[in-house]
Parts: C-alpha cells; sequence; structure tokens
C-alpha cells in the first residue's frame, strides 16, 4: 500500500523529506503538512506543489485518519509531545534526532511504544545507511583487521548561527557520532571526558567552538569525536578506526579528484543534504516499504534514541569541566525490564 504521510516541521529537513518523498522515493504520498509556522507550512506545500492538507495544528494531523506515518521534523525540543501523541494514535513515526533532549523523555517515548506491543518509531540516524559507513562496519565485522582499539571522529559544519549554543554540539551534532560509533563497534559507551581548545575567533559570542570529546567503550575502546561547527570550509565527516592489523576509514563520497595549477585537491561538500543525500533517501525508502507491507519499522529504534541521549546528556554533564564522567547504566536495567 502507498504509505500516506503527515508531516509535521517544514523546516531545512522537513522540507527536504517531503521532496525526496513526493519526488524520488516510492510507496509514500505526503497528505497533510503543519508547522507551528502556518505561513511556513503554506509556503512549503505552495513551493513544492503539493497535493496536500495544511493542517492548523499537529492534532489535526494526527487525528486525520487518511494519514498513516508522520514525519517529524520540528525542532528537537518538541520531538517527545509530537511523538507520545503520535504512538498514541496508533501512527508509524519518523522522527529525526533528536528522539527527544532529555533522557526521562526518550524513555517516556520507550515505554509508551512498548505498551502498544510493536514498533511503531524510527530515528533518523541515517549515517546507518550511508555506504562508507555500511562498508566500515563491513570491514569491521570481517574480523580480518584484529578488534578496533580506537576511534578518530571528525564532524565539522562550515559555520552555525547565533541560535547554536555549546551544548547543542552534543545533542545536535555529535549525536550523530554517539549512535554510529556505538552502531559500528556494537559496544556501549562506560566514560566520557570533553576538553575545549582556544575558541576560534569564528565563533558567536558565548559558543565554545571546537570540542573534542574523549569516550571510553566498554570494551576499552577509546574514541576521540572533534565537533567543530564554524570550520568555515565545508561539511567534513570523518571516521578512522585503527585495529590490531590495520586500519578502516570512511572513505571520501562521490569526491573528483582534481589536478590543476600546482595543486592536487578534492571539493569539499558544504552541506550535509549533499553529503549524505543517498543515506537519507535509504533510511525514508526502508522505512516506508516496512510500513507499506504492514512491517514494523526495521531502522534506528527508539531505544536507539534512548541511548544516544542518555550519553548526550553524560557529555553535556561533562562539558566545561575537563573531568571524566561516568556514564551510568542504570537506565539500561529499567529498560530491561519493560
Ligand atoms: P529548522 O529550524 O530549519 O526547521 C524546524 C521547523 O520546525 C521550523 O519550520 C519550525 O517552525 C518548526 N517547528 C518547531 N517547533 C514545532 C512544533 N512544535 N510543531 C510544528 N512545527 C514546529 O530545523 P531543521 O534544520 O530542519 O532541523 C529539524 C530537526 O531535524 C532537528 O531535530 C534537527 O536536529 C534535525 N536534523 C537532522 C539532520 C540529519 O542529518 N539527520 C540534518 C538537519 C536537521
Ligand atoms: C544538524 O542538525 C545535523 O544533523 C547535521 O548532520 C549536523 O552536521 C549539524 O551539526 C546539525 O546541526
Amino acid at each position: 500500500m502507498t504509505v500516506r504521510f503527515g508531516v509535521i516541521g517544514t523546516g531545512a529537513i522537513g522540507r527536504e523529506h517531503i521532496r525526496r518523498v513526493e519526488q524520488r522515493l516510492s510507496g509514500g504520498k505526503v497528505v497533510a503538512v503543519t508547522d507551528i509556522s502556518l505561513d511556513a507550512a503554506r509556503r512549503c506545500i505552495d513551493a513544492l506543489q503539493l497535493d496536500a492538507r495544511l493542517c492548523e495544528s499537529e492534532d489535526e494531523v494526527l487525528q486525520d485518519p487518511s494519514v498513516d506515518a508522520v514525519i517529524i521534523t520540528s525542532w528537537g525540543p518538541a520531538h517527545e509531545g509530537s511523538v507520545l501523541k503520535a504512538v498514541a494514535a496508533g501512527k508509524y513515526v519518523f522522527v529525526e534526532k533528536p528522539l527527544a533532549t532529555t533522557v526521562d523523555g526518550c524513555l517516556r517515548i520507550v515505554e509508551a511504544e512498548a505498551r502498544t506491543g510493536r514498533r511503531l518509531v524510527q530515528v533518523g540516524f541515517m549515517r546507518r545507511y550511508d555506504a562508507g559507513y555500511v562498508a566500515l562496519k563491513r570491514e569491521i565485522e570481517s574480523g580480518r583487521y584484529g578488534a578496533p582499539l580506537m576511534v578518530r571522529c571528525v564532524h565539522r559544519n562550515a559555520f552555525v548561527d547565533e541560535r547554536y549554543t555549546t551544548d547543542m554540539a552534543v545533542l545536535d551534532t555529535l549525536i550523530h557520532e554517539l549512535d554510529v560509533t556505538r552502531w559500528l563497534l556494537g559496544d556501549d559507551y562506560a566514560s566520557v571526558q570533553v576538553l575545549y581548545p582556544k575558541v576560534t575567533r569564528h565563533a558567536h559570542a558565548g559558543l565554545q567552538d571546537p570540542q573534542i570529546f574523549n569516550l571510553v567503550t566498554q570494551s576499552g575502546v577509546v574514541i576521540t569525536a572533534e565537533v567543530f561547527v564554524n570550520c568555515q570550509y565545508g561539511y567534513d565527516i570523518q571516521c578512522e578506526v585503527v585495529c590490531e592489523d590495520g586500519v578502516v576509514s570512511l572513505a571520501a563520497p562521490q569526491a573528483v579528484d582534481i589536478r590543476h595549477a600546482g595543486l592536487h585537491a578534492r571539493p569539499v561538500m558544504q552541506d550535509w543534504k549533499f553529503r549524505f543525500v543517498d543515506a537519507y533517501d535509504a533510511e525514508l525508502q526502508d522505512f516506508i516499504d516496512h510500513v507499506g507491507r504492514g512491517a514494523e519499522p526495521a531502522g534506528p529504534s527508539s531505544f536507539d534514541g534512548y541511548i544516544a541521549t542518555m550519553v548526550g546528556e553524560a557529555c553535556v554533564f561533562a562539558q566545561g569541566k575537563g573531568e571524566w564522567v561516568t556514564i551510568s547504566h542504570q537506565e539500561f536495567s529499567r529498560i530491561g525490564r519493560l
């Protein structure tokens, strides 16, 4: 069956996801759209020439019996309320990261979903669908290079605006590394330390940028993740896994190699929209394929979203301290009892 989507939040990625459902993917259709700014929702419907209803509120979207599933692309703090209402209404949910901005909020979602007796929620950790990361995981799991010992991650954005705060480096940006590295290694985190290097002159007042996150996993792998969101030159995602008998790294995607005027160069993508376009397509297509045949979504789960936010909260707690902070796993046992 065609999956009929309601969309809550028509900002940057909301419009991207609508465009991909309508123009690139198969088996889905956007039938209802809302945003707290109704003007934004209206502009989106007009710009993308959607045959979709403009709804005055998310409740109107969720009460619409013609909506099978919702795409939640509002700001992070609004996710929890929308996901809980959607689960209560029995809708399938594709929600952008973070699942919710607090551990308790994530837990409420995990518990509400568990009470329905089936999986309804998929979180937008699209890197798990990126060809480079998939290849990296395959190589690690082949065992050819021995056990992973160290991981070096880089997450750079060209620039951010005044709304970006120091803690967003974790729940908005690093959260991708928190999820994908746990997925790559099949290992959970044990402790974190955050270092504050000298601040770039490009950071707006009050923003600590860059930041270094050192994490140790339960099996002892050390991960160093740099978040630098005003690097100026583009969107740069790197991941190198050092194993006992070799090193595996993320290759630069769809890059052209240029030799010109005495330089050997490769262009850097400027935005997440381009860098991960195939991964965004693949994650939503996978969601549509499962929901469309009446199956539960198979991508990153509400539990994965909960773990990422839980570790993220420990990272935020560690910010500005320079000390190692233990990542509490008390919550795991609560979840285990569900
Ligand atoms: P944005 O600021 O461009 O758009 C957010 C939209 O949500 C705005 O139009 C705003 O009016 C609307 N909104 C806010 N609260 C709402 C509510 N309660 N109900 C309905 N609409 C509401 O933000 P952007 O960049 O599109 O990010 C949205 C979400 O997607 C965030 O959670 C962000 O972390 C995530 N994201 C994920 C990316 C990825 O790589 N997976 C890339 C970019 C964003
Ligand atoms: C944004 O929300 C994303 O998810 C991007 O992938 C990330 O690079 C950026 O820092 C976030 O603000």
